[in-house]
């Protein structure tokens, strides 16, 4: 019985793409005649590809057609994985490979739980892949963060119960997720959005097994 897994978000948790999102937005938004704020950026946390561009239309108060929309996202991508192809292992960030290696050597089971569809990409480019599991990203989970899916898919590839696992999370809606999924969650951030967390931490040097098994 008790803590048997952890469930990692991707970006914002084990890596910062958040700035690469952003520059690649910012150049579609722009083709757009939009100026997109590093605000708006933030916003987009966890938000999945499509949902993201719906919001950045009805910011730039455009409306514009289904396969149009598809075109852009796919625009953007292809910006998106240029930069990301770049990644190495400096852009892992702080904590995550001792945590990933003390996980490991204590037997607890590990799992990626990302909105991202380039999440093999990006956990292949920062050498961190052999450390999981269980892979759960965009291309595989139907519903979008906060519906639990991705988390107890996750789950239950690991073969391990809901309540045995805890949630990294810096996003509001993974945070709200991981809850509905009967997990535990510790917020990775600044505490304004990530209330609802059981645990609140900066980075992921704040955090080991022995802070994890107090939790359940
Ligand atoms: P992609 P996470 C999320 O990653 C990002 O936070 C979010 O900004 C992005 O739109 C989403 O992945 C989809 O990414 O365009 O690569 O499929 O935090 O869930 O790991
Ligand atoms: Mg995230």
């Amino acid at each position: 019985m008790g803590f048997k897994a952890c469930l990692f978000d991707l970006d914002g948790v084990l890596v910062d793409t958040a700035k690469y999102h952003f520059l690649a937005w910012k150049r579609l938004a722009n083709t757009l005649d939009f100026d997109f704020s590093e605000e708006m950026n933030e916003q987009l946390k966890g938000v999945s590809r499509v949902e993201s561009l719906r919001k950045i239309l009805d910011w730039a108060g455009l409306q514009i057609p289904n396969d149009k929309q598809n075109e852009l996202a796919t625009l953007k991508n292809s910006w998106y994985v240029e930069m990301i192809s770049g990644m190495s292992s400096n852009e892992v960030l702080p904590g995550a490979i001792n945590l990933l290696e003390e996980l490991r050597k204590n037997n607890i089971k590990i799992g990626l739980g990302s909105a991202s569809k380039n999440a093999k990409l990006i956990l292949d480019q920062t050498g961190i892949t052999s450390y999981f599991d269980a892979l759960v990203d965009g291309n595989i989970v139907r519903n979008s963060k906060p519906d639990p899916e991705v988390f107890l898919k996750g789950a239950e590839l690991l073969n391990v119960t809901p309540s045995n696992c805890l949630v990294f999370e810096d996003a509001s809606a993974g945070i709200d997720a991981a809850i509905s999924a009967g997990m535990k969650v510790v917020g990775i951030g600044s505490t304004k959005d990530l209330g609802n967390a059981h645990l609140l931490v900066q980075n992921l040097t704040q955090i080991n097994l022995n802070a994890i098994q107090q939790l359940f």
